[in-house]
């Protein structure tokens, strides 16, 4: 049974430590689930210090209370596609978005070492010979087996069919993505140009940012609200335990939501049957009314998923505003598309649902849903977010590529495969934060079995992780 503030003091005294009357306030105000914890912990430490008496200030030292003015919650969005989408249709604009991914991912190579002997597709179909040259192109075709490997790019230039001899090589070739930039250093022999190395345009190793101050961050995702295995009790829960006075949650000031907040309307076939909730409205107004509990010194930032009203081609805008007032104009909530980057203390983090990740298991050798965070590594590597056009995940015929990762991010956040990872890669930060929808008969016939309820918490200064489990 939980204490009250009474077995508390008694506990106390039967150990021989005094409580002062302000601290015995205090301890009054500790949830009963947390207060043996606390008071045996305190009493602990008295004893351990040969101190008699616990005062308030070590009290509110200990529970986090003291109001760390020092604590900065600086929140910048840094790359929204939310105002750039355009309403361009058809190939042409398909041919402006291949190319813009193109030229951004070649400047990540010019940056290079190899960057001074890039040469074009043309160049290099003309040349008979050329010393270390190297070329990039979207991967258009690649073929493996039978000890052989064929690997066809693309750039504004022309399409460079590529023989691959070498044995390693080709494993690597089979590890691209279809329309991912490739950089390959090619050789000629008596019967034309091959390809001495593959190389993905990658992330840099790197020291992640940092934020000054002792900031933590809440990464959440796949709510499913509105759904009748949405786990609202429990996420009501976690956020009450965002006011209590325990040392990491004085100091979260982010709470970053990655898409599938609600469950949507007529997103998979028989749906209404599973909704609690049958509108978008109603989804979104639940929502509202669960994050307005969250203390308003806490910055909300969220970001779409396919459940989510607005559109379902990457990138996506927000949701859109007349979907829900509430959410847009509240003080502490930011509404941001999918993919977005924003700063949070300076630390770079890039917000994007997931779908893509259902066409890279699909294709690429020896990845799976069990472990989301080596598909994202895929994604960093190809530097891209959802580089598959034509499968299952709808892309958009933008004028700009908007899920090109330019720049190197501190954290990578995704949801959708309802699989808890975090992982770290090259100084990067990888959380796949999972979902709070327990499993769905859906998911029970396609042998996908999520890990629900985790909130994962990240030290914005030390970029170590904590998770609360309420699954
Ligand atoms: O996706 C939740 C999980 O279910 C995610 O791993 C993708 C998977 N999923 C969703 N729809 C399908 C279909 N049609 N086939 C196979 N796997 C699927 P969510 O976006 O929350 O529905
Ligand atoms: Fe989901
Ligand atoms: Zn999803």
């Amino acid at each position: 049974m939980d204490w009250d503030s009474r077995k508390a003091l008694r506990y106390a005294l039967s150990r021989n430590i005094q409580v002062s009357p302000a601290a015995f306030e205090i301890l009054k105000l500790v949830p009963p689930s947390s207060l043996e914890k606390v008071t045996k912990n305190m009493v602990q430490t008295n004893v351990k210090e040969r101190r008699a008496l616990i005062t308030a200030d070590e009290l509110e030292e200990y529970l986090g209370l003291k109001k760390d003015e020092k604590i900065e919650s600086d929140l910048k969005v840094l790359s929204d596609p939310t105002d750039h989408i355009t309403s361009s249709e058809g190939a042409e604009g398909y041919g402006s978005l291949f190319v813009s991914r193109y030229e951004k991912l070649k400047q990540i190579i010019l940056a290079r070492p190899e960057g001074d002997r890039l040469r074009t597709v043309s160049f290099v179909k003309n040349a008979k010979d050329s010393k270390d040259a190297y070329v990039a192109g979207l991967v258009d075709y690649k073929d493996v087996g039978d000890g052989k490997a064929e690997l066809r790019i693309e750039d504004p230039t022309g399409v460079l069919t590529i023989p691959v001899f070498d044995e390693g090589l080709q494993e690597k070739v089979g590890s691209l993505i279809q329309d991912q930039l490739v950089l390959v250093q090619v050789g000629w022999s008596k019967r034309g140009v091959f390809a001495k190395d593959i190389m993905h345009p990658d992330i840099q190793a790197h020291m992640p940012n940092k934020s000054n101050t002792e900031a933590y961050a809440v990464l959440l995702s796949d709510l499913h609200v509105g759904s009748k295995y949405f786990m609202e009790s429990e996420f009501e829960e976690f956020v009450m335990w965002l006011s209590e006075p325990d040392a990491i949650a004085r100091k979260i000031r982010f709470l970053l939501l990655c898409g599938d907040v609600v469950d949507g309307v007529g997103i998979y076939p028989n749906q209404d049957k599973e909704l609690v909730l049958a509108t978008i409205e109603e989804q979104l107004g639940r929502l509202y009314e669960l994050l307005s509990k969250v203390p308003d010194y806490i910055k909300i930032v969220i970001s779409p998923g396919n459940h989510d009203p607005g559109r379902r081609a990457l990138p996506q805008p927000a949701i859109p505003e007349k979907y829900c007032q509430g959410l847009w104009n509240h003080n502490n909530i930011t509404m941001v598309g999918n993919p977005a980057i924003i700063s949070l203390n300076g630390v770079k983090v890039l917000m994007f649902h997931g779908q893509s990740i259902d066409d890279i298991v699909r294709v690429i050798p020896g990845l799976s849903y069990d472990e989301p965070g080596d598909v994202m590594k895929c994604l960093l590597r190809a530097r891209h977010v959802s580089p598959i056009y034509g499968s299952k995940t709808p892309i958009a015929p933008e004028l700009e590529d908007w899920m090109v990762i330019g720049d190197n991010i501190d954290i990578f956040h995704a949801g959708h495969v309802h699989r808890w990872v975090v992982d770290r890669y090259k100084g990067t930060l990888i959380v796949n934060s999972s979902t709070w929808q327990r499993q769905t008969q859906f998911q029970t016939s396609v042998g996908i079995t999520p890990t629900p309820g985790i909130a994962t918490i990240i030290n914005l200064k030390t970029m170590e992780v904590h998770q609360k489990n309420y699954s």
